[in-house]
Formats: structure tokens, C-alpha cells, sequence
């Protein structure tokens, strides 16, 4: 009996650990913007898209773009990035510091573009370089994205 209780005890401090170790952050595809545009997450932290109906989220770094080019350079060293498909909700889960700069390829157009913030900015100095160098079209819409993370971050 006793045995047993002690049992319960240390599950229910096991599963309370693990929820205070992960949290699932959810962004809304709203209309043509992402809700919130900018996310805060902490390593290891999941983020949610939901209501991708009509809409991808795709780190910028794995734009498909007309040439076979890549944007390079705007996200945490080590970091791949992702490219969900078309319509449909995913889970991601954040594991390296940094910024993460991602497009609605569809709607780029009306600026449906976020940035997920994942503990530390460490790399936002250096997205926004390559951001301002390299975006061209419409992804230079991201460049406002970044600046948001970068006055916050200068602020402190
Ligand atoms: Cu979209």
C-alpha cells in the first residue's frame, strides 16, 4: 500500500517536471498574418501552427527559389529549419538558440511572414545582415520581423 502511494507520488512529481520542461506554444494562421508574428519559446519548447488550411510555414532558409538558391545565413549554426506541407497543421520542436526567420510561401506577398525567438537571440545581429544583403522581392519583409527582435533585444 504504502509502496504503491510513494509510486503515485513520484509519477505525479515526474509529470509535473516534464510539463514545466516543455511547453507547447501555438501560432495562429489568422486570414494572411501569423498570430503572434514574433514567438518567444525556451529550448526544447514545442510550437504548434494550427489553422494552415490555406497556408505553409517554411524557415527561410529552405525557400525553394526560382534558381535553385537558398537564403543562407539567417538562422542559428546547426540549426535546418523545416518546410511543412501545404495545409496542413505540424508540430515543431526548438532545440538551438536563436532566430528563426519563416514564410507563408502562398501569401508572401501580403507579408505573412514570423519569426519563432528561441531562448537567446544569439544570432539576430547576423540574420539581419544576411537578411538585408540577400532577401530580395517580397521576403524582404521578414527584414521588419527581425528588426522587432533585434530593438527588443538591444532594450534588453
Ligand atoms: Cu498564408
Amino acid at each position: 500500500m504504502y509502496l504503491k502511494r510513494s509510486l503515485v507520488v513520484v509519477l505525479f512529481l515526474l509529470g509535473s517536471l516534464q510539463a514545466s520542461a516543455q511547453q507547447i506554444h501555438v501560432v495562429n494562421a489568422e486570414a494572411r498574418i501569423f498570430n503572434p508574428d514574433v514567438i518567444y519559446v525556451k529550448p526544447g519548447d514545442n510550437v504548434r501552427f494550427v489553422n494552415m488550411t490555406s497556408h505553409d510555414a517554411v524557415s527561410i532558409n529552405q525557400v525553394p527559389l526560382p534558381d535553385g538558391q537558398v537564403y543562407e545565413g539567417m538562422l542559428p549554426e546547426g540549426a535546418e529549419g523545416w518546410k511543412s506541407k501545404m495545409g496542413n497543421d505540424f508540430t515543431l520542436q526548438m532545440d538551438i538558440e536563436g532566430v528563426y526567420p519563416y514564410v507563408c510561401i502562398p501569401h508572401i506577398g501580403f507579408g505573412m511572414v514570423g519569426v519563432i525567438v528561441v531562448g537567446e537571440p544569439v544570432n539576430v545581429d547576423a540574420a539581419m545582415d544576411a537578411a538585408r544583403a540577400n532577401l530580395t522581392g517580397p521576403y524582404r519583409r521578414l527584414i521588419g520581423k527581425i528588426l522587432k527582435v533585434q530593438r527588443a533585444a538591444k532594450k534588453g
